[in-house]
């Protein structure tokens, strides 16, 4: 029997069923499971593994050594190679970028190359003393600097690392972004324009790394004076990964069938496949498939919420609702209608689930932790959901401070601790205000990247206004200029952020938290890049379920 009443006066988004069957995701396979690769796979490594060293200690080719670096990063090997980079990069930091007279006579794409990938390890490279030599005399961005693409393309990513108030970099976006787009009218060179424009649509730093690697991979094999060897290895290890990948996607796909939501809550959006690829791209490394399905667990359940909360649910269920979340109390459900019921029971066994396999797995109980922050999530819908029928318009910032919170990235991230290199639970503690600023921030520009592309259906369904309305609102300032700030703010907080991330690369814990958060941040901005690629069944979605998760390299 249906949790739902058939006939209905509530409001529906008719949402349309999944692309995607049960017994489809089932039956994906791979040749690459089991272990039968990895003789050749570590064959590669050590081949790989000589190059850099030699790179490293005979050659003293900069560009080379730096170059070999990016590649390994956006071929997605580089997790093979982390001690041998480490190694690499701090070489390169003490002999040719420690000092600025070291880099004075540097040309552009170096200086652009070796800033980027040296901000990125926690190296301080100052941006003024980098960029300095890149203006005339008159203050304009030097002539001859312009014939270079492939510098230009580096000084555009390496811009992208910018912190607050580095307003030479803020130059150098907007100049190479110009730069760079008007090259594209005029550029016969069909490698170099497919670089171009991917750069353009998504700069790197703000790209899901698994979605690069798929592109690049590409790019690479098409390269004059591509090695093979990274090649090899790079398809080798995508396809060794997908097979573990298609393992977690249907260990979570039996999971969503198992809680019966699909067929008993019939107005939320069934999107399990949709759901994964964000646990995927906030970590496709191969021994965190716990982390993966715990991720896709919470994108499910939180997807199906939200509906409840901007669907279907009338205010005062939505109250009772929130009330039986924050007391995590089995008994306070007495009240609430049927459907209702499903819903709370479904989170609630599932996250007491979550808990206790990290007790038994870990010896951490997390579960205060736990149910405050589910606690907290929806106190924030239920704001929501209480200011669209008072038919309220919040000022922006009071709108994110709620915002940053309802998109779920601090229940994600609160479950993701959990599952990192993390020694103690008062590791966890202890990290607190660090964790807390990446969380605030990561959560700023998943909520404003979501807007952008949800907002338009979102107003005609009827929901609450979001940060577009919000600032049109508090300004005045018509529907394209607020598109325009919300992107704007979305690049500062990336700044905010950046600080961030320079200052936690000492602890383990921290730099896998970042990394993840990061990465859901990036998996926003990739997922509504081009609409509503998370609700809407995209067709780019499918694309890039079928190259991640479906067909090999
Ligand atoms: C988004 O849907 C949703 F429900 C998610 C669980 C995706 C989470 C998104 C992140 C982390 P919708 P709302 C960026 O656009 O109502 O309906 O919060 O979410 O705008
Ligand atoms: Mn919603
Ligand atoms: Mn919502
Ligand atoms: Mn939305
Ligand atoms: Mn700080």
């Amino acid at each position: 029997m249906d949790a739902v009443p058939a006939t209905s006066i509530r409001k529906s988004a008719n949402y349309p069923p999944s692309l995607w069957s049960y017994d489809q995701i089932q039956s994906l396979t791979s040749k690459y499971i089991g272990g039968k690769h990895v003789p050749r796979s570590e064959t590669l490594k050590e081949a790989i593994r000589t190059m850099i060293y030699e790179d490293n200690e005979k050659e003293k080719n900069p560009l080379k050594i730096l170059t070999l670096v990016d590649d390994l990063q956006r071929l997605g090997i580089s997790y093979h190679f982390e001690k041998e980079i480490s190694n690499v990069l701090k070489n390169i930091y003490h002999n040719y970028y420690e000092t600025p007279e070291m880099w004075n006579n540097m040309d552009l794409n170096l200086k652009a190359l070796g800033f980027r990938l040296l901000r990125q390890q926690g190296y301080h490279i100052p941006q003024v003393d980098i960029f300095e030599d890149i203006k005339d005399d008159t203050g304009n961005f030097r002539e001859d600097l312009q014939k270079d693409i492939i510098g230009m393309l580096n000084l555009y990513e390496a811009t992208y690392h910018a912190l607050e108030d580095e307003h030479i970099l803020d130059e150098a976006r907007d100049f190479s972004t110009k730069y760079l787009e008007k090259s594209l009218e005029n550029n016969d060179d069909e490698h170099l324009s497919s670089l171009t424009s991917h750069a353009l649509d998504i700069p790197l730093h703000w790209m899901v790394p698994r979605v690069e690697t798929t592109w690049f991979i590409d790019a690479y094999e098409k390269r004059i004076g591509m090695c093979p060897t990274l090649l090899e290895l790079a398809k080798l290890d995508f396809n060794m990964l997908q097979a573990i990948h298609q393992e977690d996607l249907k260990h979570s796909s039996r999971w969503w069938k198992n809680t019966t939501w699909e067929t008993n809550l019939r107005f939320i959006r069934d999107r399990l496949v949709e759901n994964f690829l964000w646990a995927l791209g906030a970590n496709s490394l191969p021994q965190f498939g716990p982390q993966r399905r715990v991720i896709s667990q919470i994108f499910a359940l939180t997807t199906s919420i939200d509906d409840v909360y901007d669907v279907y649910g009338t205010l005062d269920e939505l109250e009772l609702f929130t009330e039986a979340v924050c007391r995590w109390d089995i008994n306070s459900i007495e009240g609430l209608p049927e459907y209702m019921k499903i819903c709370f029971i479904g989170l609630y066994n599932s996250v007491n689930e979550m808990s206790y396999n990290t007790l038994t797995d870990t010896g951490f109980f997390n579960l205060s932790c736990l149910k405050k922050t589910w606690g907290d999530l929806c106190k924030a819908y239920l704001k929501e959901a209480q200011l669209y029928h008072r038919g309220y318009k919040p000022t922006l910032e009071e709108y994110i401070e709620n915002g940053y919170v309802s998109i779920t990235l601090p229940v994600v991230l609160a479950h993701v601790s959990f599952f990192t290199s993390v020694n103690s639970a008062e590791e966890i503690l202890q990290s607190w205000e660090k964790s807390h600023n990446i969380i605030r921030y990561t959560g700023i520009i998943a909520r404003l990247a979501d807007d952008l592309g949800t907002y338009t259906d979102e107003m005609e369904k009827g929901d609450t206004p979001k940060s577009v309305q919000c600032y049109m609102h508090e300004s005045g300032a018509t529907e394209e200029e607020a598109r325009m700030h919300v992107k704007k703010v979305i690049l500062n907080t990336w700044k905010k952020l950046n600080k961030e991330r320079s200052e936690v690369v000492n602890s383990q814990f921290l730099k896998e938290f970042t990394e993840c958060g990061t990465n859901l941040a990036r998996m926003a901005q990739f997922m509504y890049h081009k609409g509503d690629g998370h609700g809407h069944r995209a067709h780019v979605t499918k694309s890039h379920v079928d190259s991640l998760l479906v067909n090999p390299m």
